[in-house]
């Protein structure tokens, strides 16, 4: 039953958190959390919080330990991806981070990881949209020739966590080697405009996608990272700090906020639902 007066359901995304604690808790207090966004998650609300929660901010440890409330009190209602930043502590370290976690923040990562609380993917359907949400987005390359191009989100959602530890899950693009774009990038690394969308130039998307990890806009530039006839297609919201691409068959949501040492703002999740939408996270 959904209505007005009854907790409906409603599905935030929120997206690279960086490790500042007062950013993560500002937006889940807009989101309805008590307790200036401290408490339990509220009735109907489920969040997918992209992945990349830690390390440029000044509280990682608290914003990793927030969250293990979450998903260990409410596992149903939280959706922990695993960023290119929390892979660092499940596997062999890609770069150098300069504070680490502490080892009770690193040992609480690992054990999302290994006990299947953190993941690489979540669907979503929205009044009949799908979405795949991944820390990066997933390439036309990826989709491809590592996934065998699943025409649903459930079905790329499965097969993204039959990877596993599959090093492909973890291949870093241009971002680490700095060079040429890589058309397999994972999920984890895929340059949103260089890898990502130019991947899906001339292409049919199979399903939607949201994610985080980087911009097709440069924040700083005020300019798009996209070739202009990509750039044609693509929509800047300033106020929530989301970028949008439209293409054939769906649409691809940036949701990093871009926050640095120091974050940026406004910014804000993106958001799903209300008293008449159907929500379903795809898991
Ligand atoms: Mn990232």
């Amino acid at each position: 039953m959904t209505g007005p007066g009854i907790d409906h359901p409603r599905v935030a995304v929120i997206g690279d958190v960086g490790g500042h604690l007062g950013e993560l808790r500002a937006e889940l207090a807009r989101l309805g959390v008590p307790d200036d966004g401290r408490g339990p998650l509220p009735p109907g609300l489920s969040v997918v919080q992209v992945g990349d929660l830690v390390h440029r901010g000044p509280d990682s440890e608290e914003v990793v330990r927030q969250v293990d409330g979450y998903l260990r009190q409410q596992p149903g209602q939280w959706v922990q991806l695993i960023g290119n930043h929390e892979a660092q502590y499940v596997r062999r370290a890609a770069f150098q981070w300069s504070p680490a976690l502490d080892p009770r923040a690193a040992d609480r990562v690992q054990a999302w990881w290994r006990e299947g609380l953190m993941v690489a993917a979540v669907g979503l359907s929205v009044d009949g949209e799908q979405l795949l949400v991944t820390h990066a987005g997933v390439t036309s390359g990826f989709w491809v020739s590592v996934l065998g191009a699943p025409a649903t989100v459930r079905e790329a959602v499965t097969a993204i966590r039959g990877l596993g530890d599959d090093p492909a899950l973890f291949r870093a693009g241009c971002m680490m080697q700095g060079r040429d774009p890589d058309p397999l990038a994972g999920p984890l690394w895929a340059a949103a405009a260089s890898e990502l969308a130019v991947s899906w130039a001339g292409e049919t998307l199979p399903f939607s996608q949201v994610h985080g990890h980087s911009s097709a806009w440069d924040w700083d530039a005020g300019a798009w990272r996209l070739p202009p006839d990509l750039a044609a297609h693509a929509h800047l919201d300033e106020e929530d700090r989301h970028v949008t691409l439209i293409l054939p068959g769906g649409r691809i949501v940036g949701v990093d906020p871009d926050h640095r040492a120091t974050p940026r703002s406004p910014w804000r999740g993106w958001e799903a639902g209300g008293p008449q939408a159907v929500v379903e996270v795809i898991r």
